[in-house]
């Protein structure tokens, strides 16, 4: 009995392996802000406006070539080398648009934050090679 659970978990766990971090991104996709930039003031809730070419957006759950959703990655440093293959977590500093919004309200608080926003595939996972912006940094009014 345990040793069929063991081995239907190892199965399982290769083919999430298998999938991780394999979405291809076409070559030039990129992702940036629309309405914000290095440096900028702004106030609190801020509407930023996320711009993608090269690909399409799909809302999270959606499995179609070229597609992905946009996150919003604050205060926080875009994912490097394995950790590309991950989930993109969903907490404070990593807002997700699985509804496949291009833009949002962000609620900030006052204060100097960094933003960046990092492409993900249908599952969270980002493309291959990543689609990210700059990491800008903006200050927030009191
Ligand atoms: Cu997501």
């Amino acid at each position: 009995m345990h040793k069929i659970a063991l081995a239907f978990a190892l199965v399982l766990a290769a083919v999430t392996l298998a999938k991780a971090g394999e979405t291809v991104a076409p070559a030039g996709a990129k992702v940036y802000f629309i309405n914000i930039k290095d440096g900028d003031t702004v106030k609190s809730p801020a509407n930023i406006q996320f711009g993608l070419s090269g690909m399409g957006i799909a809302p999270a759950g959606v499995e179609t070539a070229d597609t992905g959703h946009h996150h919003l990655f604050i205060d926080t440093d875009a994912p490097e080398g394995d950790a590309l293959n991950n989930t993109i977590p969903m907490d404070e500093h990593h807002m997700h648009f699985g509804k496949g919004q291009t833009e949002g309200s962000v609620p900030l608080a006052p204060g100097k934050h960094t933003l960046q926003l990092v492409l993900g595939d249908w599952t969270h996972i980002p493309h291959k090679p990543p689609v990210m912006s700059e990491k800008i940094t903006i200050t927030v009014e009191p």
